[in-house]
């Protein structure tokens, strides 16, 4: 027994905003757990602070299982991001303290390395084809041995996943939503030409992936799926929203490419029939916005079944305590693909002292007993919370379009 003695919400801007969770046991023994939902950080806050903390007070910090199900059931108001991200900061600072106690790097609970490292994809953007590959060019001159190619569409002023300062990619922003232009018909000329001359540049030895972000219909999805099949992609991210899990059955009847898809799920039940069908390749649910790491392990259980490999969220709205989840789970379980890893900001990489290291193109979570990511709450507290909005899309006649 391990009584839970407090726990609070510690909420923090260190180049971006990030909600933490914390909870102290009566021996002294901490857990962090990441709560970000992004553009929407308050609502995490108050659903933990006036309805989740007040229930765990007392609880045995070793009942993960227990008090996961209580959260889930105990609210009958099922699923959705923000009950779902509140439940999964509380299992990974359960996870963490557990690990702890024990001694161990959290991969050893969960039953020890499948491999030496947790294969990783960087980010490489441009204005145009040329800018993108050369951007390439350095992370794999860096050691990365996947890369995700996003690139300028002629025509349209921006698009998903272009830095115009070639900075970090951060989409949220301080003010109201920013308002982006899109066109479906530019964009599909364009992406083939990009994997093109990406296959031309960088040769066939890297992994190539790229993401659609949600914006296309199912047959523009299959239509852009085949026109990249000569390039061998490891996937084609998000091609369509779904909310209607049919939708990937006319991407796969066309096409060979490796489909992922999953970054915005928040249960298990957003992929059964994604998975029971085999309509995709890799799934992407991540410990923050799915329920923490012991629904992912339910999830890549389940996926195992039907040959579906794990490639867990991992842009820079999920803090490193969610990296840290994603590299202990990705390392124990069979049926790991690949970890998305765009590298966070040296503010937040102080805010977040962590052990785990990235070499010749793997992340390893390191030896650190629990999760091995901290929060520096003094350093966090110099950085306070500025409310920020993800942009919209709009159509070029002005219609709301997905993200
Ligand atoms: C990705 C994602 C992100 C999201 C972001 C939203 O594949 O990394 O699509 O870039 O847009 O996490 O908050
Ligand atoms: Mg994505």
């Amino acid at each position: 027994m391990s009584k839970i003695l407090s726990a609070r919400v510690i909420l923090s801007s260190p180049g971006r905003n990030f909600t933490t969770l914390k909870i102290e046991t009566e021996d002294g023994i901490y857990g962090v757990g990441d709560a970000t939902v992004n553009g929407r950080e308050l609502a995490v806050v108050a659903y933990l602070e006036e309805h989740v903390i007040p229930c765990l007070i007392g609880r045995d910090a070793h009942q993960i299982e227990d008090i996961w199900q209580y959260l889930y059931k105990g609210a009958y108001w099922r699923r959705g991001p923000i009950t779902m991200c509140a439940i999964a900061a509380v299992d990974m600072a359960l996870w963490d303290i557990k690990a702890k106690i024990a001694g161990l790097p959290l991969y050893q609970l969960l039953g020890g390395a499948c491999r030496r490292g947790n294969l990783v994809y960087a980010h490489a953007n441009g204005e145009d084809i040329e800018e993108t590959l050369s951007e390439a060019e350095k992370y794999i001159a860096m050691g990365y041995r996947a890369v995700r190619l996003q690139c300028g569409v002629p025509g349209l002023k921006s698009t998903y996943g272009v830095t115009s300062d070639k900075a970090r990619y951060e989409p949220a922003g301080t003010g109201l939503p920013a308002e982006n232009i899109w066109s479906t018909e530019k964009y599909l000329r364009a992406v083939p030409q990009l994997f093109a001359a990406a296959r031309e540049t960088l040769g066939w030895d890297i992994h190539l992936l790229h993401d659609t972000h949600h914006r296309l219909t199912p047959i523009q999805a299959a239509r852009l799926a085949k026109d990249l099949e000569p390039y061998r992609l490891f996937w084609l991210e998000d091609a369509v929203p779904a909310e209607n899990q049919e939708n990937f059955r006319l991407i796969r009847q066309h096409s060979t490419t490796p489909l992922a898809v999953g970054e915005v799920f928040n249960t298990i039940w957003d992929c059964k029939q994604l998975i029971e069908e085999q309509l995709i390749d890799y799934i992407r649910t991540a410990a923050v916005h799915a329920g923490g790491i012991t629904q992912l392990r339910k999830i890549a259980n389940f996926a195992a079944l039907y040959n579906v490999r794990t490639g867990c969220h991992g842009a820079t709205d999920l803090s490193p305590v969610t990296m840290a989840a994603a590299l202990h789970f990705g390392l124990s379980v069979s049926n790991f693909g690949i970890q998305e890893f765009m590298h966070h900001t040296e503010e937040t990489n102080r805010v977040f002292p962590h052990s785990y290291v990235f070499e010749d193109g793997y992340l390893h979570p390191g030896e650190k007993p629990g999760l091995g990511v901290d929060i520096d709450e003094d350093l966090a507290r110099s950085f306070p919370y500025q409310r920020a909005y993800l942009p919209i899309n709009r159509l070029e006649d002005g219609t709301m379009h997905d993200w």
